[in-house]
Formats: structure tokens, C-alpha cells, sequence
């Protein structure tokens, strides 16, 4: 696991960076506060944190308010070190947003029993976190991340004007599926839906599960020709060739809605769900298996 240290000593820092290797952490430094918050907010930061109180600029009691305040997708468990150790030192650490709190000189010992109580709760963090946010079946978005995603594309859409589309996706005839391989089956024609899409998807696209067999796909940045560009390539990925289960090769095949919203255009979050939804049910009505582009 990687963690931040933070100290404007090079000595301590060096010190420490030493003994976390030997313990196989993967330690990233910060020789300042701003430094510290600047890699605590990045996107790739590591969930754990030694930071010292006392540093120029940002001290460890700023870096720790700032980051509870400003990083919110994630959680950074921060331990604070530090020369004071009286109670009223300790009540201001954790109450700027530190988890823990090592006097120094630390004991080693001590030292990496606090390391590692950290890490059991970043990862337990990370672990409910991904649980509330995903899909238990098919490992995608749920809907309410999904939903989420949709509304900051919007609200990124109304500031910036350039456009992007969504894909409304429904499994065809998947009731039938399940009458006649079972549910089960059924499960597994989900899995391998969602992971066929998920490979032939950009990697800044988001695909969720908005109900049952139901997708919701964000294209950032796309316009209309490209939009259904991509929802034609996923519909070969899926009808292309059956999914093998253990009741035997199930043939699928998906409709598509496609909406795109174009540069400046303005859409609320129902009505572009509405138009997506609404080329869907023709695409279904058309035959399934196909793409309609919502006008
Ligand atoms: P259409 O082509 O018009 O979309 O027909 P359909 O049969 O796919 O649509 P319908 O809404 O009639 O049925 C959807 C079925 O999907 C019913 C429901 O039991 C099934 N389903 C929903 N979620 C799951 C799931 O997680 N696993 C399985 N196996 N089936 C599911
Ligand atoms: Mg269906």
C-alpha cells in the first residue's frame, strides 16, 4: 500500500522512509505542507498519511483540515507526529481531521502498529466504498454512481458547452432467457454483457447498471456520429457470438437509445434521459438488435 510522508526534516524523513520500506510500504515524500495536500488531493494518492505537526508554510494541522474539507471521494486515514504530547495538542489534531496521533521520539514497535490499524481501516474504507458505489453481479456502476456520473457530465457539459451522449441499453427478450436457461443463466449473460461492453468502451467512458438488464452508458466528448459509432460496437460485441453458460450457448442481443446533447444545447436531466429512453423503446419496437439516435 502507498503512503505519504510529509516532514521538512530530511533526516526524519529519510529515517522514515526506510523503515516503511522495510515493512513493504510504498512510501511517496512531501518536504512541506502544500506539497503533502497537493499529492493528497491528486487522483492516484495514497489512503494513508504520516504528516508532522510542525512544517513551514502548510503545517500538519492545515494539511489535515484541508484535505478532510477538499477530498471527498475517497478517505485519507492521517496519522500526526509530532514533539508535543499533551492532551490539548492531541484534541487539535484530531480535531482538524488527523485519525491518529504519534508523539516524537515514536518506538518503532508502537510505530507500526498504528501504521498497520491505519491500513486495516483505509482498506475497509476503500472496501465499503467500492460496495456502495458498484454493482454486486455485474461489477459496474450502480445506479446511483451512474446517475451521479450522468449529472456531473451535465453540469461539466453547461460550463464547458462541448458535447457528449448517452446510451440507454436493454438486454433483448432477457425474460425469455431466464424461462429458458434459468436465472442463473440469466446471471451469467449479465456478467458477460457488461464485461463485453466494458472492453469495447474508451477508458474515460462510465457504464452502470441503471435496473435489471437495463444500461446507461456516458460518452464524454462525443458528438452524434461518433456516439453511435461506439453503441454499434457494442452491439456487435454482444450479438456477435453467443454467451456460453452452464445451461448451454445463450444467443443476446442489445437495443440502444442513443441521446447526444450538442455543444451549448441546453437539456435538463430528465428530458435527456427521457430522449434516450424514448429512442430505446423504438429501437425495441423496430426489432431490437439495433441503434436509434434520439432526434
Ligand atoms: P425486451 O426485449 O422488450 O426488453 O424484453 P425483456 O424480456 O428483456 O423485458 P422484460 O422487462 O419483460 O423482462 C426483463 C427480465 O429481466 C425480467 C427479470 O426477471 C429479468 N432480470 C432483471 N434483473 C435480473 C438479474 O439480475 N438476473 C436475472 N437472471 N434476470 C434479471
Ligand atoms: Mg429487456
Amino acid at each position: 500500500m502507498k503512503i505519504l510522508i510529509a516532514d521538512d526534516e530530511p533526516i526524519s524523513l529519510l529515517y522514515l522512509q526506510a523503515v516503511l520500506e522495510e515493512w513493504d510500504y510504498e512510501v511517496v515524500t512531501a518536504s512541506d505542507g502544500n506539497q503533502a495536500c497537493e499529492i493528497l488531493q491528486s487522483p492516484d494518492a495514497p489512503m494513508l498519511a504520516i504528516i508532522d505537526w510542525m512544517m513551514p508554510g502548510m503545517d500538519g494541522i492545515d494539511v489535515c483540515r484541508v484535505v478532510r474539507e477538499s477530498v471527498k471521494d475517497r478517505y485519507v486515514y492521517m496519522i500526526m507526529l509530532t514533539g508535543k504530547s499533551e492532551t490539548e495538542f492531541i484534541v487539535e489534531a484530531m480535531n482538524a481531521g488527523a485519525d491518529d496521533f504519534i508523539s516524537k521520539p515514536f518506538n518503532i514497535d508502537e510505530l507500526q502498529v498504528r501504521v498497520r490499524a491505519g491500513r486495516r481501516i483505509a482498506d475497509l474504507e476503500q472496501k465499503l466504498r467500492i460496495k456502495a458505489s458498484h454493482d454486486a453481479l455485474t461489477g459496474l456502476y450502480n445506479r446511483g454512481t451512474i446517475l451521479e456520473i450522468l449529472q456531473k457530465e451535465l453540469t461539466r457539459h453547461q460550463r464547458n458547452k462541448h458535447s457528449f451522449a448517452i446510451i440507454f441499453g436493454d438486454l433483448d427478450h432477457f425474460k425469455r432467457i431466464n424461462d429458458d436457461f434459468g436465472h442463473l443463466a440469466g446471471d451469467m449473460v449479465l456478467r458477460e454483457a457488461a464485461a463485453r461492453i466494458s472492453a469495447v468502451l474508451r477508458p474515460y467512458d462510465s457504464l452502470g447498471r441503471y435496473g435489471g438488464e437495463e444500461l446507461l452508458i456516458v460518452l464524454p466528448g462525443c458528438d452524434a456520429i461518433e456516439a453511435t459509432e461506439i453503441a454499434e460496437r457494442v452491439r456487435l460485441a454482444i450479438c456477435n457470438k453467443p454467451v456460453t453458460t452452464d445451461a448451454g450457448d445463450v444467443p443476446t442481443s442489445l437495443s440502444m437509445g442513443v441521446a447526444v446533447i450538442a455543444q451549448g444545447q441546453q437539456i435538463s436531466f430528465n428530458g435527456l434521459i427521457h430522449l434516450a429512453d424514448a429512442a430505446l423503446y423504438i429501437a425495441k419496437d423496430k426489432g431490437r438488435n439495433r441503434v436509434e439516435l434520439a432526434i
